[in-house]
């Protein structure tokens, strides 16, 4: 799976000392909340629940701080929702005096799979280190534990490893301190359907333990500020916790450190302090324009906007060097845009789409800033949206098609759609297509479906797009989930596109974006 990953070690990065200091004035303050577990739970193996585990009571929680464990014995906490923060708990020595260290493993997880399967027979691509567990050697009993570390779970598995025969252990005060950047109060959901609204919870849950310093894409992994998530939580936190300085911060970062040529890295990484992930996506780095483009239009700020317009014009032009004599973008077969996690993906087409939809945004941005630009990018989106058409349209499928194969996906209609591609009665009969007659290369992630559902509203199919929403992000609620998963496919629940579930994100950014069509549209 090499294709998914991007090393560039000797690749020389500039750093914008002016942009990093904007950044570092904007660090959000963190709204902190106690938790204590709801309830202690044994878990069942259960085929016919979504990822195989189910939950059943065992005692209450007032009972656990009386239970004395013994080596080898141990006990899963069910938090009640999806927490993100710092574990704290008092461990009591019960029996002789201890006479040797406890030794305690913890394993967190988002759902229960992951405090159920053994972490040792992981095989995914991705780092093991992601998965969320801790030994603690307790040498002076009773102990007051105060882990340093940031996890994120509903389910806390504690394991006493060892203790010696003489003496056993006790549990008290276990709590969770979670942490947020979210502040407390979101407006209420105006909807008055029953089942949109809960699905707008579920967003806005998403979205809070995804706020922390910056917007991370996933609290569990990868804990950091990717642009294309970015993109998506900036139209949430439009409709909900309105923190536009937090989106502010997050458009400096992107400035702050870049490609020696300009180009915005695809990821940051804030500490030990900011550095640009060295992986560079053709779409990603568009999108740093639709963000700023969107922050404007929220916000007004129009020095912000001035300040980072050279830095938004600069992926403009880095992005034509990819288009060919033709006006197509050009293809190739390593990881050079994202558009979905896909393997048998062409993204040609789609990237073309993205291209002109940040063409679009470029040129509104330049009517405000650089109107010399307008009459040049006007001409650009016209030629970039005649090839599509005469290229990747074919009119015999009814259908656009991406790269020498002349692949049909998903991701080429609905990205062609959202450019404008076509006749807006062309547009319409796309999508209606796709409802009827669904390409084989179908959509993999909540990231790809959030922009299926946008085309939708697009071309005016409200009703298809409520249903949508239902029928994907309703069958999540319905599995069981209090915040949405990175990947989800009902048919395939067990797909990872890291070779894991284990590994999968439970609460994830790109995911939380019902909330906005809710919101927004008024659904
Ligand atoms: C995953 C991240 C993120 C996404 C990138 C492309 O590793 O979780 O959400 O934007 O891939």
């Amino acid at each position: 799976m090499s294709e998914a990953i991007q090393i560039n070690e000797q690749l020389p990065m500039v750093r914008h000392p002016h942009f990093l200091q904007a950044a570092d004035a904007l660090i959000p303050k963190l709204y902190r909340q106690i938790q204590s577990p709801e309830a202690v739970i044994d878990a069942v193996a259960d085929e016919h629940v979504l990822f195989g585990w189910r939950a059943q009571p065992l005692c209450s929680v007032a009972e656990l701080a009386q239970r004395e464990f013994k080596s080898g014995d141990s006990v899963i906490l069910d938090f009640g929702r999806h927490c993100v923060g710092y574990l704290q708990m008092l461990c009591h020595n019960a029996g002789s005096p201890p006479d040797a260290p406890a030794h305690l493993h913890l394993t967190f997880g988002e759902t229960l799979s992951e405090v159920c399967e053994p972490f040792d027979e992981y095989q995914g691509w991705l780092s093991s280190s992601w998965l969320q567990q801790q030994d603690l050697w307790l040498d002076v009993l009773p102990a007051a534990v105060n882990l340093p570390r940031r996890y994120c779970c509903r389910y806390v598995r504690i394991e006493v490893k060892a203790v010696s025969r003489k003496f056993r252990l006790r549990f008290e005060a276990i709590q969770l301190h979670t942490v947020t950047s979210a502040p407390p109060h979101c407006p209420p959901c105006e909807s008055t359907d029953a089942e949109l609204q809960t699905i707008d919870k579920v967003s806005v849950l998403t979205l809070k333990n995804c706020m922390q310093e910056v917007f991370e894409d996933g609290p569990k992994r990868d804990r950091r500020l990717w642009l294309g998530d970015l993109r998506l939580q900036a139209l949430v936190n439009d409709v909900t916790f309105a923190q536009h300085d937090l989106v502010r911060r997050c458009l400096y970062l992107f400035a702050g450190h870049t490609r020696q040529d300009g180009m915005v890295s695809a990821n940051v990484f804030v500490k030990p302090q900011v550095i640009a992930d060295d992986t560079f996506l053709f779409d990603y780095a568009l999108f740093f324009i639709d963000v700023l483009y969107n922050y404007l239009q929220s916000t007004e700020d129009v020095a912000t906007a001035r300040e980072l317009w050279p830095v938004a014009r600069r992926q403009i032009t880095l992005a034509f060097a990819r288009v060919d004599d033709n006006g197509l973008v050009r293809d190739s077969g390593d990881w050079w845009a994202f558009i979905d996690w896909q393997e048998s993906l062409n993204k040609q087409a789609a990237a073309q789409g993205v291209f002109i939809y940040c063409l679009q945004r470029a040129l509104w941005l330049a009517e405000r800033f650089e109107p010399e630009l307008t009459a040049d990018y006007r001409l650009h989106i016209q030629r970039l949206k005649t090839a599509a058409q005469q290229q990747l349209w074919d009119a015999k499928q009814g259908y656009f098609v991406s790269g020498a194969e002349r692949q049909v996906s998903w991701a080429s209609q609905i990205w062609l759609v959202l450019a404008e591609v076509g006749s807006a009665q062309q547009r319409e009969a796309v999508m209606r297509k796709l409802l009827g007659q669904p390409p084989a290369i179908a959509m993999n992630t909540p990231y790809l479906r959030h922009h299926f559902i946008a085309a939708l509203l697009q071309c005016g199919l409200r009703a298809e797009a409520i249903a949508g929403i239902k029928a994907y992000w309703g069958a999540m609620v319905n599995s069981g989930a209090d915040t949405f998963w990175e990947v989800f496919d009902p048919k395939h629940p067990e797909f990872s596109p890291y070779g894991s579930k284990l590994i999968n994100s439970y609460c994830h950014a790109w995911s939380c974006t019902p909330a906005w069509f809710i919101r927004l549209y008024g659904l």
